[in-house]
This record gives C-alpha cells, sequence and structure tokens, in this order.
C-alpha cells in the first residue's frame, strides 16, 4: 500500500485527500494553517463544500486519513496549495516554492511528485523540479518521478467532479504520467489522458481562459444590446438554439480564485501585448463599475439612499467570497454615500455587513441581486415589498421572473 502525502488541505487538497484515503491509500493531510489542523483534527470542516463531510468523516472512520502540520517521509507528494495573483498580474508561486522545499527534505529516491495547483507553463519543472534538484541532487526523470496533473472541479460540485471529470496527466517522462493515472485512476471514474508537463500546464489554463472569454463576449454583447434597447438574454438564448454556437450568460463581472486568475498566468512568460485575452479580462473586470454606476443613478434621486445586495459569494450557491465582484460593488456605493446592507445566507465569517433578510431590506431603495442562490427563489417578495422605501430590483443575473415582478409592485430592472 502506497503512502500518500496531500500539501494543502483547501478546496482541491482536502477532498483529493479524502478521496485516496477512501480508495484505499494510507494518506497524510498537510497544511500550514494550525486552526484549519485543529479543526480537522476535531473532526470539524474549516470549508463548505456538499458532499465534502461524508467522505472526510469515512476516510476518518476508515483510518486512512490524517491531517499534521508536519511532512513525513512518503510514496507521492501531491502539491494542491493556492497560487495567488500578485499585484502585477503575475502568479504568486511562494506556496508552491514552500511545499516543494518541503518535500526536498523529505524526498528518497524513487518516489512521486506531482503538482496540482493551477500555474504558469513551466512551473512544474523549472520550480518544483529544480528545487528538489538544487537541494537533494536527485534529478528528475532519473531519481524520481514528477507529473502535473491539474484539478478543473467545479465549486459546489467539486465532490461529484472529482470522481466524474477526465483529468490531463502531463508527465516530465511516460512513466511519471503512467505511475500517476495509477493512482487517479483508483477514484477517477473519467477518462485520464497522459501528455507532457507543460501541455498539461497549458490545458488547464486554456480551459479557464476560454471560460473568461466567452463571459467577456457576453458582457459586451450586453453593453452593445443596451445602446440598441434590445434584451441581450434573449438574444443569446435565439443564438445558441444554433448547433455550433454556445454563448454563456452577461453578469455582474467574473470572481472566484480560477477564472478571474488564470488567463493573467497564460500570458505570463510570453510578453505579448494586446491580446484578447488581456481585454476579455478587463472586460468582465469593469462589469462591477458598470453596475455600480446604473444603481446609483437609479437610487441617487432619494434621500439617504440604501442599497440591499442579494448574494455576496463570486457565483450562485456557494459561500465563498473571494475575488467576489460584489466587493467592488459594495465598495463603489459605499464611496458614493450609500448605505448598503448584504443578505447571503450562505457566506458566514465576514468582516462584510451581512444581516438578516428582514433587517437587510427594511427601508431599503434597491435590492441588486448579484449571486443567484437556490435559497432565494423562497424569499417571500411581498413581506420584502412591504419592507421596502422604493420597490426597485437590480436583477444582475436574470434570476427572477420580471413580469412576476412587476405584478407584484416592483420596478425591474436588469443589464
Ligand atoms: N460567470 C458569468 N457568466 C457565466 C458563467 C460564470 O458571469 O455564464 C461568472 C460567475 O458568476 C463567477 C465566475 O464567472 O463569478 C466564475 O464562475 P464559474 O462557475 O464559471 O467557474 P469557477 O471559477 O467556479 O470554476 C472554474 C471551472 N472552470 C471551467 O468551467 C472551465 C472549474 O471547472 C475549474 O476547476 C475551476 O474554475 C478552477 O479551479 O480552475
Amino acid at each position: 500500500m502506497k503512502k500518500i502525502s496531500v500539501l494543502g488541505l483547501g478546496y482541491i487538497g482536502l477532498p483529493t485527500a479524502c478521496m485516496l484515503a477512501n480508495s484505499g491509500f494510507e494518506v497524510l493531510g498537510v497544511d500550514i494553517d494550525e486552526e484549519v489542523i485543529n479543526k480537522l483534527n476535531s473532526e470539524r470542516l474549516h470549508i463548505e463544500e456538499p458532499e465534502l463531510e461524508r467522505i472526510f468523516l469515512n476516510a476518518l472512520k476508515n483510518k486512512r486519513l490524517k491531517v499534521s502540520l508536519e511532512l513525513e517521509k512518503s510514496d507521492v507528494f501531491i502539491i494542491a496549495v493556492p497560487t495567488p495573483l500578485n499585484h502585477h498580474n503575475k502568479a504568486d508561486l511562494n506556496y508552491v516554492i514552500s511545499a516543494a522545499n518541503k518535500i526536498a527534505n523529505k524526498i528518497e529516491k524513487g518516489n512521486l511528485v506531482i503538482l496540482e495547483s493551477t500555474s504558469p507553463p513551466g512551473t512544474t519543472r523549472n520550480i518544483v523540479g529544480n528545487i528538489i534538484t538544487k537541494s537533494t541532487g536527485l534529478l528528475a526523470k532519473k531519481d524520481y518521478y514528477l507529473a502535473f496533473c491539474p484539478e478543473r472541479v467545479l465549486p459546489g460540485k467539486i465532490v461529484y467532479e472529482l470522481e466524474n471529470n477526465d483529468r490531463i496527466v502531463g508527465g516530465i517522462d511516460k512513466k511519471s504520467a503512467e505511475i500517476t493515472e495509477d493512482i487517479y485512476k483508483k477514484f477517477v471514474k473519467g477518462k485520464i489522458f497522459l501528455t507532457d508537463l507543460e501541455t498539461s500546464e497549458f490545458v488547464k489554463l486554456a480551459e479557464n481562459t476560454y471560460r473568461d472569454i466567452n463571459i467577456a463576449f457576453a458582457n459586451e454583447l450586453s453593453l452593445i444590446c443596451r445602446d440598441y434597447g434590445i434584451d441581450v438574454r434573449e438574444v443569446i438564448r435565439y443564438a445558441n438554439m444554433h448547433p455550433r454556437v454556445n454563448i454563456l450568460n452577461p453578469g455582474p463581472g467574473v470572481g472566484g480564485h480560477c477564472i478571474a486568475i488564470d488567463p493573467w498566468f497564460i500570458l505570463e512568460n510570453t510578453g505579448r501585448k494586446d491580446t484578447l485575452i488581456e481585454k476579455s479580462r478587463n472586460i468582465n473586470n469593469s462589469m462591477p463599475y458598470i453596475i455600480s454606476k446604473l444603481v446609483i443613478e437609479i437610487v441617487n434621486k432619494y434621500n439617504k439612499p440604501k442599497v440591499t445586495i442579494f448574494g455576496f459569494s463570486y457565483k450562485e450557491n456557494v459561500g465563498d467570497i473571494r475575488e467576489s465582484p460584489a466587493i467592488i460593488i459594495n465598495n463603489e456605493l459605499i464611496k458614493k454615500g450609500i448605505k448598503v446592507s448584504i443578505y447571503d445566507p450562505l457566506v458566514i465569517n465576514t468582516k462584510y455587513n451581512i444581516s438578516e433578510l428582514e433587517d437587510s431590506v427594511n427601508g431599503s431603495d434597491l435590492i441588486l441581486l448579484f449571486s443567484g442562490h437556490n435559497a432565494f427563489k423562497e424569499i417571500d417578495l411581498i413581506l420584502v415589498l412591504d419592507l421596502m422605501r422604493n420597490k426597485n430590483i437590480f436583477d444582475t443575473r436574470n434570476f427572477f421572473n420580471k413580469t412576476t415582478l412587476e405584478k407584484l409592485g416592483f420596478n425591474y430592472y436588469n443589464i
């Protein structure tokens, strides 16, 4: 039986560690955050994700999963740490570097090192590989195996997609890719494709960049449709009936720690200027400012206006507010002296002004629907209408039915 260490117990590392443990491996999960380790050791999760608790408790019950602040000798090391964006739109690889150094202290001949964290092309070979060689003298290919195996799972469906999505494995050589495949195929029901390191790193970035550009196109269409007085949602709905057209949805901006970041990683080592990728990023980044401006235009006519944001997370049905464009909207409105209250039952432990439903809408002049959580379908809109001072609703996701809301007495706005 192989011993696998997973470095980084966040949204990807923890579910992956649980999956591996439930597939029969002896797994050590390692994290630098003492609070995370303490929580997990007392059988509590530090992140919310459907099905995660079930597989975590199962892994503990089977006594296959241990978590610790300290890394141990292992047959396989999987790096699943964050790769955030720095202020110059470059990858901050400090967590990867630190994980590689830890592995360098424990690695032995014949071990396998896998990077899962989304990274600019070349990171596995030039950062992880070089750190290990420099500090141990061990050479990838000759003395140990090295691979990149990107996660491709959707927050909100991580456990399901970990099991069911196809995987792309890049190896420094064929053998590295093959032994990585042997591990993942223990729990992955999708297909596993083998390629080289840089191709697999690039594939991951290309996927998220494709989505970002598609959303930017939808957002640009929404602005152009405004000029014409046409409903962009209807345009997209009809256009998508064409068998080779699939336009995504316009919205109040692209958030999260993947799609808003990865397009920059593609550009990182190229020096290319004036790219479609960068322009798309800029269009998506401009959306929360455009929405803020439209909202300000509506509420500015009121004395001491108040706006209520419904849904603060970066997208529907998750509690994650990392890179949420709602934060920008919140700040822009506050800058203009507008009072903002937030209703989001999924967001916990935040410094932002989150209230219960009734408090959040009491005396409000406008509801801004930012993320369309399923739970909002149950809201008693008549009660809400009653509590509001002015009955405006700005629906950035086409979440509500316009006719229904207008019949109830709302002034309905969208992008
Ligand atoms: N969004 C729109 N319009 C759309 C779809 C999304 O404005 O039509 C916005 C969302 O509201 C959100 C942002 O884009 O703010 C990103 O949401 P998402 O659901 O598109 O993606 P993520 O960031 O939650 O997950 C993505 C996924 N990548 C792809 O679908 C290609 C996931 O499979 C990746 O594993 C994940 O990034 C990751 O970790 O890289």
